[in-house]
């Protein structure tokens, strides 16, 4: 796919697209039909009847592209294709990236605009939740950097709220791709440059939403994904570069002086809360726009909760297991079965010997990608289905013991800079979040061994011996008993 304009067309040959024709209100009307069309597994919807937006730059914009039935198109896979193999598609591409290549010129270089004719609201930027602090432009938008000492680019998806014609306050999280960027920049004195963009094909918001390896440039993660380099040109005003044929790219800085900070906050988020207080916070100074002809805007519903997905729940739920499990490798943590990512963390282990469940939690809390993730933590045993709660219920309650070391707290960890109910202090660069570990394997000194010295779980008070459950198949037509059929679950 070469841009959003191809994946637009792919998504309506599959069914998975409703255009909207008929008028709506930017202001609350557009987030409220996303809630709902999200809610109940609805299409990618198409905007292109937008209150105050027919005679401006842009006059429609796209929203809820990647959903569950979306996603493996994405990937160039079929609609069912399982998780677990979307997963390893991830895995192979930031194991094997492909580099980009340079071209002079694209489609996203059809117009130029600059110095006072620059005017964001130009562009249909919806207000999403009533609480909301402002008309967030930045959601699903692609914040391209450049690292000042490697030239690496880092590429994610940050939040963004209007503020002026040429100005958008913004959350820098220091531990981020950006604000990695951002304090090296800080130690030169020195503004960031910065360029964002808007409307390409998916795979770009694939990388830039999910935690790709710090350091490693997203682009050429996204040419392992689309299976060729992605074709970018060189921006205007800075040494970045971005997708040739995107819909719209805004160019600009970064400045370290608060002087030049505005209001940023509130802003309905994935938590379910309306997170980051509202304070004063970064610029991006906005100094040149460029853009397609008839440039389609991007936007997403960030909030979600249990049953309300958005649109990063299915990037998170196929890339965040690929990082968990190398975080784990990369420790050298034996006897690692299977993870199950999630607001709660799953570890299925063999376990070989006293704290292992606790190397396990050591690992993870370390890891670079525990910034968001491994918060609460439950380590069960190789005999436990971690896709099964009934199962997990019960290891918690019988392998797990309350008031001893199979609960560990680890309080002021990095992360979590949205998470409400940790600490609030994205001032400082970063959350700080406390952690859990609970512990529901089985204490090793108790477990029963074998004359082999090998672990043996049983007996379970369930199992029956095996002389009388031949007994009792071979008589069972004799008893008489009817046995209703079972359900399959
Ligand atoms: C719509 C949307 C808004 C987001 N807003 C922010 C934000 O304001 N700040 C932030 O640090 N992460 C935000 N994220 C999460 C990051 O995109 C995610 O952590 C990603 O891994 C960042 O890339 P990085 O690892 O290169 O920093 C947002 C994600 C989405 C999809
Ligand atoms: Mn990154």
């Amino acid at each position: 796919m070469e841009d959003l304009r191809s994946w637009i067309k792919l998504l309506e040959d599959e069914g998975e697209l409703a255009r909207i024709t008929t008028e709506v209100d930017w202001n609350l009307e557009i987030g409220a039909i996303l809630r709902k069309v999200m809610d109940k597994g609805g299409p990618a919807i198409l905007f292109e009847n937008i209150k105050d937006y027919k005679d401006t730059i842009s006059t429609k914009m796209f929203a809820h592209g990647l959903n569950r039935k979306t996603f493996p198109l994405a990937l160039g896979k079929p609609k069912d294709t399982k998780r677990d193999e979307l997963s390893q598609i991830f895995r192979d591409a930031i194991h094997n990236p492909v580099m980009y290549k340079t071209v002079e010129s694209g489609p996203v270089k059809e117009n130029k605009i600059t110095g006072s004719d620059i005017d964001l609201y130009q562009f249909p930027t919806p207000m999403w939740h009533s609480p909301d602090g402002g008309r967030y432009m930045m959601t699903w938008c692609a914040v391209i950097t450049r690292d000042p000492d490697t030239g690496e680019h880092n590429v994610g998806a940050y939040r963004g709220m209007l503020t002026a014609k040429d100005q958008m306050s913004v959350l820098i999280i220091l531990s981020q791709g950006w604000g990695v960027h951002f304090s090296k920049y800080c130690q030169r004195q020195e503004k960031m440059p910065i360029a964002v963009v808007w409307g390409y094909e998916p795979t770009l918001g694939i990388v830039a939403g999910s935690q790709i390896p710090m350091g490693m440039d997203e682009y050429k993660v996204m040419g392992a994904l689309r299976g060729e380099p992605v074709p970018l040109v060189k921006c205007e005003n800075s040494e970045i570069m971005v997708p040739a044929s995107a819909e719209l790219v805004v160019e600009g800085y970064v400045d370290p002086d608060p002087t030049n900070y505005a209001m940023e906050g509130i802003f309905g988020e994935y938590t379910g809360y309306y997170g980051g207080a509202r304070r004063p916070r970064h610029t991006l100074q906005v100094e040149c726009i460029t853009h397609r002809n008839d440039p389609i805007f991007r936007g997403s519903m960030e909030g979600s909760g249990p049953g309300h997905p958005n649109e990063n729940t299915w990037i998170y739920a196929v890339t965040s297991k690929v990082n968990f499990m190398e975080a784990l490798e990369r420790a050298g943590v034996p006897g690692i079965i299977d993870v199950r990512p999630g607001p709660v963390c799953y570890v299925k282990i063999r376990q070989a010997y006293n704290g292992h469940a606790k190397q396990v939690a050591n690992a993870l809390w370390g890891s670079w990608s525990a910034e968001w993730m491994y918060k609460v933590l439950v380590v069960v045993d190789h005999d436990i289905d971690i896709n099964d709660h009934r199962q997990i219920d019960w290891a918690l309650c019988y392998r797990m013991e309350p008031g001893t070391h199979d609960i560990i707290t680890m309080p002021h960890t990095r992360g979590g800079g949205l998470d409400l109910a940790e600490y609030d202090d994205t001032l400082f660069g970063t959350g700080s979040r406390g952690r859990i570990l609970l512990d529901a394997t089985r204490d090793i000194k108790k477990a029963k061994r074998d004359k082999y010295g090998n672990l043996d779980w049983g007996p379970f008070s369930y199992d029956l011996d095996e002389p009388e459950k031949e007994l009792i198949e071979r008589r069972w037509d004799e008893y008489g008993i009817k046995l209703p059929e079972r359900k399959k679950r």
